[in-house]
């Protein structure tokens, strides 16, 4: 065989057999931010089968760009311990007991590196377009390249069978949008609708982003900025701990629920 087909049958055989194998897993994460990535981490590492799709090439979300483009963000000491499992490193904020200052690029890398790591499947350029509805049940996930989105390509997507779905989407809350709007599910809100995020509070958004963590329907969770717009949070910028934090806590509340 010539190396030039030795290369591309070596990939094509490989990714599908990767897509095969992912066809049916434990949890489909929808999005990969920082509190997906955290979510996908533990979650495998604790032995779920576990497959993120990402729309963008690279996964990381809103950890890239730190503050308006100043690659540094902050997180408080309630976080560290999870950027402690990652290897990733801190310097305290001078005057400011108990918060931290690190290297949004670090953090990002880190952070799609031990999800992989720990046994996490990442499909990047892939958007999530859909949800599996059947007898009242989230069943899992409609896919598609995300170039054939943005170019609005006519293609049928495919599907990604599910126990639990995760919404880790930031603030549009994408995969609760369509299970409200295309299910018309109720979610476990006072409404049972969208609340609509709410403008700039750090410290609130950061404890509730936490607190709005939850599963909102059954098998279907929400974390990070996403859990946030769905239960009416506050948003807090480019502080990283309540992202986090998120991602840990939907992990348990998984793990719960698979009985993991
Ligand atoms: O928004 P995002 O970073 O998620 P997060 O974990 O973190 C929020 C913070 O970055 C920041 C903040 C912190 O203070 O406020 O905003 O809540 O990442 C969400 C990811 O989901 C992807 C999107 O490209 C991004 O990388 N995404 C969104 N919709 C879809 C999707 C979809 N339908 N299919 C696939 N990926």
């Amino acid at each position: 065989m010539s190396i030039e087909n030795v290369i591309s049958s070596a990939i094509v055989r490989t990714f599908s057999d990767k897509l095969l194998n992912h066809l049916e897993v434990d949890v489909a994460i929808v999005g990969g931010g920082p509190s997906a990535l955290v979510a996908a981490h533990d979650l495998a590492k604790n032995g779920a089968k576990v497959a993120l799709f990402e729309r963008k090439l690279a996964p990381g979300g809103g950890t890239w760009g730190g503050g308006m483009l100043f690659n540094e963000v902050v997180v408080q000491s309630d976080a560290t311990g999870i950027l402690d499992d990652f290897g990733i490193r801190y310097e305290p904020i001078p005057g400011a007991d108990g918060y931290f200052t690190l290297d949004s690029v670090e953090m990002a890398s880190a952070l799609i590196y031990g999800a992989v790591h720990a046994g996490a499947k990442i499909f990047n350029a892939m958007s999530v377009e859909d949800i599996i509805f059947k007898n009242e049940k989230v069943g899992g996930l409609v896919i598609n390249w995300t170039p054939v989105e943005r170019l609005g390509m006519h293609v049928d997507p495919l599907t990604v069978v599910a126990s639990c779905v995760l919404d880790g989407t930031g603030h549009p809350s994408e995969i609760m949008n369509l299970a409200v709007n295309k299910a018309h599910i109720e979610l476990n809100t006072p409404t049972g609708k969208i609340l609509g995020e709410k403008p700039m509070w750090v410290d609130s958004g950061e404890a509730s982003t936490v607190a709005n963590t939850l599963e909102y329907f059954p098998g279907l969770f929400a974390c990070g900025m996403s859990a946030n717009n769905v239960m009416g949070g506050y948003r807090m910028g480019p502080i990283f701990g309540g992202m986090l934090m998120s991602g840990r806590k939907v992990a348990k509340l998984i793990q719960e629920k698979l009985g993991k």
